[in-house]
């Protein structure tokens, strides 16, 4: 799959923004909560593009002036907090409305340990055969989780994860920070032709602290960063942007 549109010398930088419906409004501080502020953002900060869910991108993405500038990337499923229980997030938006609001790519959050993890296997993979039969680029989000995962950051639990990417035919996957350069080299390799990127996270205390994290995974080789709180969630998230930018793309 032709990666061109949404990398740049290989390399990206995605900015996410679906968390109003995985975290809700408490996660959207200040004037995050506002999705214009979140697409300036995205604009002004380079990234090669952004990820949010369908009735963000009709109503604030599709026909406007970001329309032209960011690549899009539509969350097809997606899970509020509000549920309890093991962890499954079924599909809330087709490939083909993806395709009408513009995306160039789509995601998919597999909650891999979960009871459901069938569904969501079986899902992903009618949704990844689809996807790449119209010339869209599929990102699995592998998120291992449910009572049978016990630290869903650990060094084997993360390369299985990227792993899983590459047997379910992803294009990239998004995973979790395994705590060292070491362990994410590991998870790149288990991910093969499989491109990775880094998963966020919470805000860290310090915006150095989230720099370091960048900065192992791409010696890791990583192809750079799916990130959300530590950008928007900043005092000046075009700073953090630029300095991202430059770990990522020197
Ligand atoms: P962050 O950089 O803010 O962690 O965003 C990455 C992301 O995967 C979002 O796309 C998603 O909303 C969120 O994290 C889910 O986090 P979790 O399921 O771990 O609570």
């Amino acid at each position: 799959m032709d990666l061109s549109k949404l990398t740049t010398d290989g390399k990206a930088m995605f900015l996410a923004y679906d968390h109003g419906v995985e975290h809700g409004p408490i996660d959207l501080v200040g004037k995050s909560i506002d999705p214009n502020f979140i697409l300036d953002i995205a604009d002004k900060g380079g990234y090669n593009a952004v990820v949010l869910q369908k009735g963000i991108a009709e109503k604030y993405y599709f026909n406007s002036q970001y329309q032209n500038k960011i690549p899009l990337i539509i969350k097809l499923n997606g899970k509020t907090k509000l549920a309890g229980g093991e962890a499954v997030s079924r599909q809330v938006c087709s490939v083909d409305e993806a395709i009408q609001l513009g995306a160039v790519a789509v995601g998919y959050t597999i909650y891999l340990g979960s009871e459901f993890e069938s569904e969501m296997l079986e899902e992903f993979g009618k949704i990844e055969e689809e996807a790449h039969q119209k010339g869209l680029v599929v990102i699995g989000w592998m998120y291992p989780r449910g009572k049978s995962i016990k630290d869903d950051s650990s060094p084997e639990i993360v390369a299985y994860a990227a792993r899983m990417g590459l047997e379910m035919g992803a294009d990239i996957v998004k995973i979790k920070y395994c705590g060292s350069e070491e362990c994410f080299k590991k998870a790149v390799e288990a991910a093969g032709k499989t491109k990775v990127v880094l998963s966020g996270g919470a805000k860290t205390k310090t915006p150095e602290e989230f720099l370091e994290v960048v900065k192992n995974i791409m010696s890791a080789g990583a192809i750079g960063v799916a990130v959300g709180r530590n950008v928007w969630q900043s005092n000046d998230p075009i700073g953090i942007s630029q300095k991202i930018k430059e770990i990522i793309f020197r």
